[in-house]
């Protein structure tokens, strides 16, 4: 560890950071990239923090095109925010140089490394604590879509192609159920069969992307709770995070991600599925805040769909697990055997316990339609 430590503050120095480097430690619980909390010592009683990452190339594939969305986007959103008279420093992600020029470092060992700003006096949740923070998280989220409404869509790379083609995970779900290769199929062929009888399901919101029913926006594509930092005073969402999925999608995509996490009674890993169910007063509360959030720019089918985004981005996501388990858990970070079926049942259950409270998510959808 003390290794390690020393070869990741050498990995600091290689950014344009200020004072001297004191600390580092892992931080946060996300499933994809390593991220560090570096501390740095300016004088004798003032610290500057920053947040170092390791970039998950297996997952990001060009790190380079990654960056790029994340330099075009925060330039962006700071200039908004700047128009609005918030705090460019705070309220959006800022990328800190490499020393020698670019956004990235590329290590000897292959590794890609980026660095922000810490968002200081702020806090990220890995479940709903207070009904309120999931109120405010909504407000922000879509918020942030709404600022990114004029973004130009076209200069995007796609970081992951197909992220939320559900259809397109389903032909890739079916294919590691065909190759088996960690022969786990036997022991799952219950959720095996729920995403089987789910399959007609899977088409309809690419379907109506395709149509054009619903609007191809400019989205964040993976809006969990603690992808988002709540200001300790005000409560207010701050600043929203994980920025590596903002790509063309749809606002259902964000809405209902956020819905799977945070409407979640449970923890997304939890083992006693009897904890497990869709909260319909947090249900509530996201769809109130979300709609005001994105500031009327949601049409009436995509409001009337929002219970549908909630369910499919549910079923994906437990579909995805169960993908990475049935692959030799390759794509999300693991800390225990069997950690992404306990994710998938989390998921799974929650759709069961959607689709009995359907009308009443419909009845919310629709009075907060008219409220608006
Ligand atoms: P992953 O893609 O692995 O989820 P994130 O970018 O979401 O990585 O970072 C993991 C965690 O680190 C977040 O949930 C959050 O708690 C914390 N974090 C990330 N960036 C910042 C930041 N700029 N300021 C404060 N905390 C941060
Ligand atoms: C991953 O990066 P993180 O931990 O915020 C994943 C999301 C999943 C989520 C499930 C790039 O999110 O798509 O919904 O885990 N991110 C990526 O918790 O695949
Ligand atoms: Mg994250």
């Amino acid at each position: 560890m003390e290794r390690e430590k020393s070869e990741l503050l050498q990995v600091a120095e290689k950014f344009e950071i200020e004072g001297t480097t004191e600390t580092i430690e892992p931080h946060g619980n996300g499933h994809i990239n390593d991220t560090f909390l570096l501390t740095c010592r300016l004088s004798s009683d003032v610290v500057c923090r920053y947040i170092l990452q390791r970039m998950n190339h297996e997952v990001f594939k060009d790190p380079k095109a990654l960056m790029e969305n994340i330099v075009g986007v925060t330039t962006f959103l700071q200039k908004k925010i700047i128009e609005h008279g918030g705090d460019p420093k705070r309220e959006a992600l800022n990328v800190i140089s490499v020393r020698k020029g670019g956004a990235y470092y590329q290590a000897e060992d292959g590794t890609f490394w980026r660095m922000y700003r810490f968002v200081e006096d702020a806090i990220s949740y890995d479940i709903v604590e207070r009904p309120e923070d999931f109120y405010e998280s909504a407000v922000a989220f879509g918020h942030f879509q709404k600022l990114l409404a004029d973004y130009p869509a076209e200069s995007l790379h796609e970081s992951i192609p197909n992220f939320h083609n559900t259809v397109d995970r389903l032909q890739r779900f079916k294919k590691a159920v065909a190759e088996d290769c960690m022969q786990r199929a036997k022991e799952v062929k219950e959720e095996i069969q729920f995403v089987l009888d789910r399959e007609e399901d899977c088409h309809i919101l690419c379907d109506m992307l395709a149509s054009g029913e619903i609007p191809l926006r400019v989205t964040h594509n993976d809006t969990k709770l603690n992808n988002i930092m709540l200001d300790h005073k005000t409560g207010k969402g701050i600043c929203v995070i994980d920025l590596d999925t903002v790509m063309p999608g749809s606002a259902l995509y964000d809405y209902g991600d956020s819905i799977r996490f945070g409407a979640n009674t449970g923890a997304e890993d939890e083992r006693d599925l009897s904890k497990i169910s869709c909260d319909l007063e947090l249900f509530a509360l996201y769809t109130k805040g979300f709609i005001k959030g994105c500031g009327g720019a949601l049409t009436e089918k995509e409001i009337q769909m929002l219970p549908m985004g909630a369910k499919l981005m549910t079923l994906e996501c437990g579909m995805r697990f169960l993908t990475d388990y049935l692959e030799g858990d390759h794509y999300f970070k693991i800390h225990r055997e069997g950690h992404n079926l306990d994710r998938c049942r989390t998921q799974f259950c929650m759709v069961k316990d959607m689709e009995q409270k359907w009308g009443q998510m419909q009845a919310i959808a629709e009075q907060y339609f008219w409220d608006v």
